[in-house]
């Protein structure tokens, strides 16, 4: 659509998700294509609300993260974006883009999931592209692969695709996974609320081209994934946790052998994976996991949540803990 065409200015709200099945390593860093699937679980708490505003006036698009204006990294990975959104709709006007987020940025929470799933629903409403989720959710993926996995409500797997170019980009998106009786709580542990020292791009890239682990972690990936599924389907919170865990473990695992090691885990995090087999040993399902950071997600009954947050407070004094259920995808904000 040209200069003058619906939308012009759009608001939308997302949420972060929390992989159960983890995605780790990129085919084509350009287009954002995964090595493997993914599988994950979208939350109710911690959104990101995202305005894109377009400014025929201005002369550079303006970015702000709550607040205060985006710099580096963070401002290139908005601007490579935008400047996709200006090339699908060939409408090369700058946008003000105004992100608020209430989840710590690169702490390893997925900010990174609800921050590009929110630019890309607000972007493409207000470049004036008509997209399908399943678009957005393709589009997503070219800000942050798991943002594709945020379009959705509840649980969601993100396929990495086949074939190169044009064929890996229409075959890599998400889409939701059925789990009619599933709705656990997941308590988050926040011990480390910092930005994480190397990002998940750099480690991703150091992991796949230099840990021998990589490939064999990836291979068990695709039957966790198979198992996920049916797991998923039958609402059974101990085969879904089992999996996940030792799916986060493995991950880990192929990082600690890329050389020189990435170690995202802290004393503080192996401290609270310790309560968690504690609560297990005492008859309480738990189940953990950690994405790209020292914080750790721990999977349980809702009845059981209370007792969960406690045990993991008790053994990182100080941490903070949120807990969350499943939650709504990506949506836009009206009025
Ligand atoms: C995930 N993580 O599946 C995995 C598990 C962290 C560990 O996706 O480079 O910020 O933007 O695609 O999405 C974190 O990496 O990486 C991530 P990019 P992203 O949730």
């Amino acid at each position: 659509p040209a200069v003058g065409a619906p939308g012009r200015a759009a608001t939308a709200v997302a949420h972060p998700n929390i992989a159960l099945i983890k995605y780790w390593g990129k085919r084509d860093e350009r287009l954002m294509i995964p090595y493997v699937d993914s599988l994950s679980m979208t939350l109710d708490v911690l959104p990101t609300t995202t305005t894109v505003r377009l400014d025929p006036t201005a002369r550079t698009d303006s970015v702000t993260l709550d607040g205060s204006p985006a710099e580096g990294e963070v401002r290139r990975r908005v601007t490579d974006f935008l400047e996709l959104l200006r090339e699908r709709s060939g409408c090369f006007e700058p946008a003000v883009v105004d992100t608020r987020n209430s989840v710590p940025t690169g702490a390893g929470l997925a900010s990174s999931a609800s921050g590009f799933a929110a630019l890309a629903m607000a972007g493409a409403a207000a470049y004036g592209l008509d997209l399908d989720r399943t678009g957005l959710s393709r589009l997503a993926r070219r800000g942050s692969a798991s943002a594709s996995r945020s379009l959705f409500d509840g649980f969601a797997i993100c396929h990495a695709g086949r074939g190169a170019g044009a064929t890996a980009d229409i075959g890599s998106y998400a889409e939701p996974v059925p789990a009619p009786d599933f709705d656990p709580a997941l308590v988050v542990a926040l011990v480390d609320e910092g930005a994480k020292a190397v990002s998940s791009r750099a480690a991703m890239r150091r992991t796949v081209e230099t840990s021998p682990l990589y490939r064999a972690w990836a291979a068990s990936s695709r039957a966790d994934l198979a198992e996920m599924r049916t797991a998923l389907l039958r609402g059974d919170l101990d085969a879904v946790g089992e999996i996940a865990e030792r799916n986060a473990l493995g991950m880990h695992a192929t990082m600690l052998a890329a050389r020189p090691a990435v170690r995202y885990l802290s004393p503080a995090t192996v401290a609270v994976l310790d309560s968690v087999l504690r609560l297990r040993s005492d008859g309480v399902p738990a189940y953990a996991t950690m994405d790209a950071g020292p914080n750790v997600k721990v999977l349980c009954h809702r009845a059981d949540a209370a007792r969960v947050a406690e045990a993991v407070r008790g053994a990182a004094p100080g941490c903070s803990v949120v807990t969350a259920r499943r939650g709504p995808g990506a949506r836009l904000q009206t009025g």
